[in-house]
């Protein structure tokens, strides 16, 4: 397979020719299920498994591949399966805290271009998780679209208006496409997203019509074409679902159970750059350090009473706030208590 059509590029090319070593090849994970990959190289598909030495340097669970990622990697003589010698560096990647009580990142996808934030215009429109969406896209370093699909459900004019100023406020410059996969509206608008080699991730909660988005997009029933086969390490044959799909478009599309199920991993400057019209008002509060929850002079409850920001919008925005400080608190205490 033709490694330009996944998105190499002369960064990658220069990472791999530092590594010095003519006995490796570039691959690209397609796939990973508990430390087993699913690579592709200029030679083909095979199944990956990390060296000694790989594992021996890794500390994190972030050093280990991630769909997405680019790799060097040595065929075994045989074929079919392939030694994982070394990460290439990651232009960005979307991870998730591995538990609750944890601060260590599990990378769930690297080198990504968009974030599709789909959500369905029925009972599970939210606009309190996709803002929880676009702040986690920011965070890894990647845009978000947001996606708002089951717009055939929406007969009423008036009713979808509404639907679109309440996006605008939570969207600021994210795109918003209004998309239906029965009526199959604004999906042409999708395509000028997988140009030029670009890989787009989806994220959404169950039932807002990924599968289907999925399936539209690979021109394929994902259930036929998500397994494939390769051989593993031992010569057998195993099949693994495929979570990132190369499109006759060009572009790629990746879908996993883990992106699935996102938790937000965040950072405050993240959280600002999903929030920023909130930013923008607090600057005007009387004390810098404003709680905005009743503190005199606070410009951001008055911009609520004014009709100006959705007091809903606030609440999220300091309990995603409070999120990441109890995350900082956890992260700066534990070196401690183990000592
Ligand atoms: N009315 C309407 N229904 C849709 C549309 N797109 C998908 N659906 C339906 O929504 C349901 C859920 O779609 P899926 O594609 O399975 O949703 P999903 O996000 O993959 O769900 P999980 O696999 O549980 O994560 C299915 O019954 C689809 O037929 C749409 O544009 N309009
Ligand atoms: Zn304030």
């Amino acid at each position: 397979m033709n490694l330009i059509s996944l998105g190499w590029n002369a960064a990658f090319q220069n990472a791999f020719d530092n590594l010095k070593n003519p006995d490796w090849m570039p691959a690209k994970v397609f796939s990973e299920d508990r430390g087993s990959y699913l690579i592709m190289t200029e030679l083909g598909e095979f199944r990956g498994k990390t060296s000694g030495s790989y594992r021996h340097v890794s500390k994190n669970r972030a050093d280990f591949p991630a769909v997405g990622d680019w790799l060097a990697v040595q065929l075994c003589s045989g074929g079919g399966a392939a030694i994982i010698h070394a990460l290439l560096p990651r232009i960005n990647m979307l991870s998730r805290k591995i538990a609750d009580d944890s601060t260590e990142k599990q990378v769930l996808a690297a080198n990504v271009d968009y974030v599709f934030i789909v959500s369905g215009l029925d009972h599970n429109f939210n606009l309190r998780r996709i803002e929880r969406y676009i702040a986690l896209a920011w965070d890894g370093g990647v845009q978000p679209v947001i996606v708002l699909n089951k717009v055939d459900l929406i007969a009423d004019k008036t009713e979808l208006n509404k639907i679109k100023n309440a996006i605008e406020s939570v969207a600021l410059d994210v795109p918003v496409h209004f998309i239906s996969l029965v009526s199959h509206k604004g999906l042409a608008e999708l395509s000028s997203y997988f140009t030029d080699h670009k890989t787009v991730v989806l994220v959404g909660s169950s039932g807002v019509g990924k599968s289907t988005l999925t399936n539209y997009l690979i021109g394929e029933d994902l259930q036929k074409t998500a397994s494939t086969r390769a051989s593993d390490s031992r010569g057998r044959h195993v099949t693994t679902r495929r979570q990132l799909f190369p499109l006759a478009s060009g572009g790629m599309l990746i879908d996993t159970p883990g992106i699935r199920e996102l938790q937000l991993w965040a950072d405050k400057s993240s959280l600002d750059t999903g929030f920023s019209d909130i930013e923008d008002i607090a600057k005007s509060c009387r004390f810098n350090d404003c709680k905005h929850s009743g503190d005199p002079g606070c410009a951001v409850q008055e911009a609520i009473m004014q009709n100006k920001l959705e007091a809903k919008r606030l609440v999220n925005y300091l309990k995603l706030q409070q999120e990441l400080k109890q995350r900082a608190d956890r992260q700066w205490k534990t070196p401690w208590r183990s000592i």
